[in-house]
C-alpha cells in the first residue's frame, strides 16, 4: 500500500534554543532559567550544560544545507526570549534579532518553511529573579510584549507559530517535581503557574490574529492517549479521568476557554485551587489558536485507583466516589482519579519510553474529533544511544521506530484527521536537557559528548538518507 499524504504536507524536522544554539552568552544575549539551573550540581547527567551545546549558533548555515540536501519542507526551532531581551523586558538586544533573521532568510531561501516556537521553557532569568517567573501574572504582559516584537518584525515572513512548548511538562517538572527550573516541589504553585501560562498564551494569540490576521499560531502539547488497564468499568472510568487530568486540562482550556469542571471540583476539594477572574475567564475564551501542535512520543495506561490506600475517608463524597477526601497533606489528585499501570502489550526504548504507533492515530484521531482544528505534529521521535562506527552511524531502529509512527500518521489522514505536517524531533542531535548527549535523536550526528564540544562536526546517519526518500516520494516510500 502507498500511503497518501497531502501534496503540501511539511515533511518537517524540530529543534528547541537551549538545547542547539550555544552561545549562552554571545552577542548581547541574557541568561536564561536554563543556564542557571543546569549549574546546580547534580541536576542534569554529567552536569551537562547548554553553554556550547551543538553550537547551531556558529553553524546554522551548514546546518540549514544539509536540511536542503535532505529536501526538507519544514524546520521548527525555537527563540530565545533572553537573545531578543536580555532581561526579560525593556531593551532590545538587535543582535539577537539579527541572528534570527539570518536564519529565517536562510531557511526560506533553501524553500524551508520557518515553524517558531515562541517559549522552549528558557524563560529570562531576570524574570525569575525579579518577578518569580510564571506565578506573577505580571509575566502575561511581559510575553505578550515579548511576542509582539516578534510579530512585528517576522509576522511577514512566518507562516505558523508556535505559543508555548508542551505546557504540560514544563510546568509540572518545574513546580511539581523540581527537575527543572525554577526547581519547586508544590502541587498549587504548579496549578497557579499553569494558569498564568495559559493567560499568556491566550493574550497571545489574541495579539497575532489582529497583527498577523493571515497566518496560523497555536500551541504544542506533549499528548498522550491513556488507556485503561482492562474492560472493567471502574478501569474504563479511571482512564476518561486520566485522560481528562492528564489532556483535557490543557486542552479545553486552549480550544474551548475553560477548564474542566470535574477537576476543579477536585482541586477545591484537595486545597490546590487558585484564582479565576471573570476577566480571565474572558481572556481564555477570547485566544483560540487556529491549529493544534501535538508532541507525541507515548500515552498511558490506568486502573481504577485503590481507595483503601487514600487516607482520610470521612468527607468521601456519595455522589462521586472518584472525589475522595480532602487530604491536606497528600496534594496528589491523581490518586484520587486514577492509578497508573504498565501496560503489558507495549515494548520500551532503550530510555524507558513505551513504544506505540497504534496510540498516535488514536491520539490524532482524538483530538481531533474533540477539537476540530488542523493538527501539526510538532514533534514525534526516538531517543536512542547512537555508535559511531567506521564513520557511520546505522540507526535502523530509528528509521523503523519513525517508519511505524509515521504509517499511523498516514493512517489517520485517511481517517479524516487534517494533518498539516510531520516535524521529527530533531533534525540534528541536540542536547537532552536532563540527559546530556547520551540520548540522542537526530538524522545528523554532532561529535561530542557530554565532557567536551571540541569537535562538533556533523555526520549524516542512515536515517537521513530514508528520510530524504520518504520526503521526495511524499510518504510513498513508507513500508506499510
Ligand atoms: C530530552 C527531551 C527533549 C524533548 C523536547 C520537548 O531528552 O531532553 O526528550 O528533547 O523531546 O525538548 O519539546
Amino acid at each position: 500500500m502507498i500511503m497518501k499524504f497531502p501534496n503540501d504536507f511539511l515533511w518537517g524536522a524540530a529543534s528547541a534554543a537551549y538545547q542547539v544554539e550555544g552561545a549562552y552568552n554571545e552577542d548581547g544575549k541574557g541568561l536564561s532559567i536554563w543556564d542557571e539551573f543546569s549549574q546546580i550540581k547534580g541536576k542534569t547527567k554529567h552536569n551537562t550544560n547548554g553553554k556550547v551545546a551543538v553550537d547551531f549558533y556558529h553553524h546554522y548555515q551548514e546546518d540549514i544545507k544539509l536540511m536542503a540536501e535532505m529536501g526538507l519542507k519544514a524546520y521548527r526551532f525555537s527563540i530565545s526570549w533572553s537573545r531578543i531581551l536580555p532581561n526579560g523586558e525593556g531593551e532590545i538586544n538587535q543582535a539577537g534579532l539579527d541572528f534570527y533573521e539570518r536564519v529565517i532568510d536562510e531557511l526560506l531561501k533553501n524553500d524551508i518553511e520557518p515553524i517558531v516556537t515562541l517559549y522552549h521553557w528558557d524563560l529570562p532569568e531576570k524574570l525569575q529573579t525579579k518577578y518569580g517567573g510564571w506565578e506573577n501574572r505580571k509575566l502575561v504582559d511581559l510575553f505578550v510584549e515579548y511576542c509582539r516584537i516578534l510579530f512585528e518584525k517576522f509576522g511577514a515572513k512566518i507562516k505558523y507559530w508556535v505559543t508555548f512548548n508542551e505546557q504540560n511538562v514544563f510546568t509540572s517538572l518545574g513546580y511539581r517535581w523540581a527537575s527543572h527550573p525554577p526547581n519547586v516541589s508544590d502541587t498549587k504553585r504548579m496549578f497557579q503557574a499553569n494558569h498564568v501560562v495559559n493567560l499568556a498564551n491566550a493574550k497571545v494569540i489574541q495579539l497575532f490574529h489582529k497583527l498577523v490576521p493571515n497566518e496560523k499560531i497555536g500551541p504544542s502539547f506533549g499528548y498522550g492517549e491513556v488507556y485503561p488497564l482492562t474492560s472493567s468499568p471502574a478501569d474504563v472510568l479511571a482512564a476518561v479521568n486520566a485522560n481528562q487530568f492528564n489532556n483535557d486540562w490543557w486542552l479545553d482550556v486552549y480550544c474551548r476557554g475553560y477548564y474542566p469542571e470535574k477537576i476543579l471540583r477536585l482541586l477545591k476539594k484537595l486545597h490546590l485551587d487558585f484564582e479565576i477572574t471573570a476577566e480571565d475567564l474572558k481572556v481564555l475564551k477570547a485566544g483560540k489558536p487556529d491549529f493544534l501542535g501535538i508532541n507525541y512520543y507515548h500515552g498511558g495506561t490506568v486502573k481504577a485507583p485503590d481507595f483503601e490506600k487514600v487516607k482520610n475517608q470521612k468527607d468521601f463524597d456519595k455522589t462521586d466516589p472518584y472525589l475522595m477526601a480532602a487530604d491536606k497533606q497528600a496534594a496528589s489528585p491523581e490518586s484520587y482519579l486514577f492509578e497508573s499501570v504498565e501496560n503489558p502489550y507495549l515494548d520500551k526504548t532503550n530510555w524507558g519510553w513505551e513504544i506505540d504507533p497504534i496510540g498516535f492515530r488514536i491520539a490524532l484521531r482524538q483530538v481531533y474529533e474533540k477539537y476540530q482544528l488542523p493538527i501539526m505534529i510538532t514533534e514525534n521521535g526516538l531517543g536512542a544511544f547512537d555508535k559511531l562506527e567506521d564513520g557511520k552511524i546505522n540507526d535502523q531502529y530509528r528509521i523503523d521506530y519513525l517508519n511505524d509512527h509515521l504509517v499511523q500518521v498516514g493512517k489517520a489522514i485517511a481517517d479524516g484527521v487534517p494533518v498539516l505536517g510531520f516535524c521529527a524531533w530533531s533534525f540534528t542531535d541536540l542536547l537532552s536537557w536532563l540527559n546530556g548527549y547520551d540520548k540522542r535523536y537526530g538524522f545528523v550526528y554532532i561529535d561530542r559528548d557530554d565532557y567536551s564540544a571540541e569537535n562538533l562536526t556533523r555526520i549524516k546517519k542512515q536515517s537521513f538518507y530514508w528520510y530524504q526518500k520518504i520526503i521526495e516520494s511524499n510518504g510513498g516510500k513508507l513500508e506499510v
